[in-house]
């Protein structure tokens, strides 16, 4: 691995005086790297680009510099205070490009990193879920007026949940680690709402609920807060960032922030979702993105949670039953786990329907 050679690569002063593995992402391979010269420290943060998930890392990335450069100039043009904290900013490559190939072959982008700010793996306070709400409403807004051409889609039929429920059925069927019957408890919950799957795709068709430039991945880790003030700061995770339906980002907000407990939560009696969550969930998100939204948007912020949390649920339990290729575990059964919580969370979002709705 090269992480000594990135800096030759890429539009960065100094040597190289420290390294680490960053984050917590189930896709890509993140270092933290800081970096001397005589002007001072410099840190930066390098991803190796998964290019068996990316398969387009040209058009990914295209997406991306549009897309960070177009936030950035959202908030200057707004006279917001610390720019540079609110918004990620690639660093160049040296070719000019801002992706670089290592000489194992493998393709690089690289980050100037944000001090002074943390991520979360639950919510913790309902102040603490209106501002993340608040920042994904906002980075959708300020998408909504991107120029030039429709973005490329990195991941096509991301959160097409019919897609995903086939490939769930195939890796059911192919059995391929003899995983099936240990999970069948898992596997009949999904069996039981195999008609949700196209709630919002329903809405899509009817004309209610239009593409839009959306992040598809809103998890609550995918924001930095402030250290010192706790406010949701800046919207990372750019890849998935795309054309969309809104709804798919409060969704998976409802599905990382509604319940106090991590996607890996080993008590599934502790996932329970928590109505003053997805209260603050709502307002928040619905304070910056409630301008664009249709009518129809709005009535379906419980369907969206649902929606998306049950999709990511079978999305973990088809990658446990097909040996975990797609997503990073820490341990053997670890998707499977993660499927429970999904699915917890979602028979909590039914078993509350009525007082989340009451509470919009
Ligand atoms: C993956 O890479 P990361 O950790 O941000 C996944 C998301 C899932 C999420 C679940 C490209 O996100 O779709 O919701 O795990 N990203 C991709 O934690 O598949
Ligand atoms: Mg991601």
């Amino acid at each position: 691995m090269a992480l000594s050679q990135l800096a030759s690569l890429f539009e960065i002063d100094g040597e190289l005086v420290a390294a680490e593995p960053h984050g917590t992402g189930h896709i890509n391979d993140t270092y933290l790297a800081e970096y001397q010269s005589a002007k001072g420290r410099s840190r930066v943060l390098h991803q190796r680009i998964n290019t068996v998930v990316f398969t387009d890392p040209a058009g990914l990335m295209d997406n991306i510099e549009r897309v960070s450069r177009h936030v950035e100039a959202s908030w200057r043009k707004g006279g917001a205070d610390d720019v540079e904290r609110r918004c990620l900013r690639l660093v160049p490559a040296r070719d000019g490009g801002s992706m670089a190939e290592d000489d194992d072959g493998a393709l690089w982008r690289s980050f100037w990193f944000i001090d002074g700010t943390v991520t979360h793996a639950a919510a913790t306070s309902p102040a603490m879920a209106a501002s993340a709400a608040a920042a994904f409403g906002r980075f959708q807004a300020q998408l909504v007026d991107l120029p030039g051409p429709r973005l490329v889609e990195s991941i096509p039929h991301f959160h097409d949940t019919p897609h995903r429920l086939a490939a769930f059925d195939e890796a059911v069927a192919a059995d391929a680690c003899g995983r099936v019957a240990g999970a069948a408890e898992a596997i009949d919950f999904v069996e039981a709402r195999r008609s949700l799957a196209r709630v919002l795709l329903d809405l899509h068709d009817a004309g209610e609920a239009p593409e839009r430039v959306t992040h598809n991945d809103t998890k609550l880790s995918n924001l930095l807060f402030d250290a010192a003030t706790g406010e949701a700061l800046c919207v990372v995770d750019l890849e998935t960032t795309m054309p969309g339906l809104s709804l798919y980002d409060f969704g998976d907000l409802v599905r990382s922030a509604s319940a106090r407990a991590p996607e890996d939560e080993g008590d599934l009696a502790r996932v329970v979702v928590d109505p003053e969550l997805f209260e603050a969930l709502a307002r928040g998100y619905l304070s910056e993105a409630g301008h664009f939204l249709t009518r129809a948007e709005r009535a379906h912020l419980v369907e969206a949670g649902q929606l998306i949390t049950f999709e990511t649920g079978m999305r973990f339990l088809a990658d446990h039953l097909a040996g975990d290729h797609y997503f990073k575990v820490h341990h053997e059964g670890h998707n499977l786990e993660r499927a429970r919580v999904q699915f917890a969370v979602v028979a909590s979002l039914e078993a509350q329907r009525a007082e989340l709705l009451a509470r919009i």
